[in-house]
């Protein structure tokens, strides 16, 4: 099933309607159905990635099952955060984990953000090497406050605050920058940003194409 069923009426879109393959039913009732038992990340130059995403109104059964669902994508991937747009539904939801790996000795650090919102930065800036799972095997490094500040609600619809630093501050600012349609090659010059566009846009026809034959 496609996840037009996800949608939420009347998403601002920066970059124009993206086409939907499924007709919306605007009067079923909303919700994170699980019939999709595997999550599909989206890749540029899939339009979605540049849709604005909806808060969440209420944090149900539903909506846990649903960041459940993300985690587990986000593992898999794998990925050290993940942004509900990235698997196609534009709702203000975060997942994370920035916890090194079981190998190197550590245990799971999942964290669920509903509604995050970026309260403060700190003045002094950090560059690290960004990646995106919706922009595969693309790094570049990017510049960003080094600290911020955050708050959101938690998996049980607890309002939460954290600050953070280091890698979770990259993160938090990478996924938050997600829910507004925005990507890390955003910060990147034009010259650069326009490559990797015309790169996955070349890669999505080559593929549309073998597709076809
Ligand atoms: O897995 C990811 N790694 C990463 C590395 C540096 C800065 C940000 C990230 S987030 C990324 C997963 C992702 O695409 N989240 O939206
Ligand atoms: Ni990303």
């Amino acid at each position: 099933m496609g996840l037009a069923f996800f949608m939420p009426p009347g998403i601002p879109r920066v970059c124009g309607p993206a086409k939907l393959a499924v007709p919306v039913d605007r009067n079923a009732r909303l919700s994170y159905v699980s019939a999709v038992k595997k999550l599909e990340i989206i890749t540029l130059p899939d339009r979605k990635l540049r849709a604005v995403s909806a808060p969440v109104e209420r944090i149900d059964d539903e909506a846990r099952r649903f960041m459940d669902d993300m985690l587990a994508a986000m593992y898999e991937a794998p990925g050290i955060g993940l942004a509900a747009i990235q698997v196609g539904v534009p709702r203000r939801i975060v997942v994370l984990d920035v916890a090194k790996r079981e190998e190197e000795g550590s245990e799971a650090h999942p964290m669920f953000l509903v509604n995050p919102e970026i309260l403060e930065v700190s003045d002094d800036r950090a560059v690290r090497e960004e990646g995106c799972l919706s922009i595969p095997e693309y790094y570049a490094e990017v510049e960003r406050p080094a600290g911020v500040r955050v708050r959101y609600l938690d998996r049980e619809g607890k309002r939460q605050e954290m600050e953070a630093t280091g890698i979770l501050a990259t993160c938090l600012q990478h996924e938050i920058d997600h829910l507004d349609g925005k990507l890390f090659i955003d910060y990147l010059s034009k010259l650069k940003r326009d490559m990797v566009i015309k790169r996955f846009a070349k890669q999505s026809r080559q593929d549309a194409k073998a597709k076809a034959l």
